[in-house]
């Protein structure tokens, strides 16, 4: 039987629901989502299965300007991205302004084969979005612009039907990855990342943007699974907050995702958490290298 399959890269500016559409397509969590910009740091593939296809869809973080190593960090992964795929989704936000600016900032990924997706949908209406799209026609190198809703999942198997018609066909022989595979990324990944959502859905933006999490122990020991974590924060002032009075915010922020993270393992979790403080760590290499932030690893 004749297969669809193929790589397709996902980027935009932070919190134009990237990684959103990544879940909504893949139907399952893979990459964490918050109100805040910058939420993902990593590219992060969700595997699409069907009958006559295998697509892999690399999530990346908002392209930002960056303030440190950390930023470099993230603006690489998506340059890796964005040169190197069948196809590339450039989002837009339908709710916000549609101008020359948009124009000139999806014309940074000019090459063949882009899609221009306009997220949101289900926060305006076809009145207000379609007036405002008439500037993007002039991006002749576009394919196609699809408005579509994550949370509603509009419009979404439309969009999955362009990018199948713009992959390569093939065989079994040419798929990267096996058919029950959803992402390439470890549990101890997926786990970290988890905590790290918590965090920024529970603090303010300042105190998430400084953390990362690094997974000390994990153990899976018959239905249980022991996890120890450490938060990694820059200030002791941070330090404070995530602790919370009388370590109300940590116990907090742990519950969620040990609930979360049973969900995903389908067992209990025993779930310890440590704060830790290592002052400019997003401009260490040596410790971003030690947490995991390194773009040796291809996506
Ligand atoms: N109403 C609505 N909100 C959405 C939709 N897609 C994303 N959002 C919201 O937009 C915010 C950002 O979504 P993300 O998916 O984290 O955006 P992102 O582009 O991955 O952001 P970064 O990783 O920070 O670059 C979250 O609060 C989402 O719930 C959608 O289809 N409808
Ligand atoms: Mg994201």
């Amino acid at each position: 039987m004749e297969l669809t399959y193929g790589i397709v890269g996902i980027v935009g500016k932070p919190n134009v629901g990237k990684s959103s559409l990544l879940n909504a397509i893949i139907r399952e969590k893979v990459s964490i989502v918050s109100p805040k910009p910058q939420t993902t740091r990593d590219n992060v593939m969700g595997i699409y299965n069907d009958d006559d296809s295998q697509i892999v869809f690399v999530d990346t973080p908002g392209i930002f300007q960056s303030d440190s190593k950390l930023g470099d960090y993230m603006n690489r992964n998506v340059a890796s991205v964005a040169s190197d795929v069948d196809v590339l989704l450039v989002l837009v936000d339908g709710t916000k302004e549609i101008n020359q600016e948009t124009v000139k900032f999806v014309s940074r990924f000019k090459k063949e084969n882009v899609i221009l997706v306009v997220t949101k949908t289900d926060l305006t209406n076809f009145e207000k979005l379609y007036p405002k799209l008439s500037v993007l026609n002039e991006l002749d190198f576009v394919i196609d612009i699809i408005p579509i809703s994550s949370h509603k999942l509009k419009n979404v198997d439309v969009l999955l039907k362009v990018i199948k018609e713009n992959l390569p066909k093939g065989d079994e022989s040419c798929l990267m990855f096996e058919r029950d595979m959803y992402t390439n990324k470890s549990v101890k990944f997926l786990a970290s990342e988890i905590i790290r959502e918590k965090i920024l859905l529970a603090l303010d933006d300042e105190v998430p943007h400084g953390v990362a999490i690094s997974i000390v122990k994990f153990e899976e020991e018959g239905n249980l699974a022991r996890i120890y974590a450490d938060i990694i924060c820059e200030r002791d002032s941070h330090k404070g907050i995530i602790l919370g009075k009388g370590g109300q915010m940590l116990k907090k922020i742990g519950q969620n995702a040990r609930i979360e993270i049973e969900k995903m393992l389908e067992m209990k979790v025993f779930l310890e958490i440590f704060v830790k403080v290592k002052n400019n760590w997003k401009n260490s290499l040596a410790l971003l290298s030690e947490i995991g932030y390194n773009n040796s690893e291809d996506y």
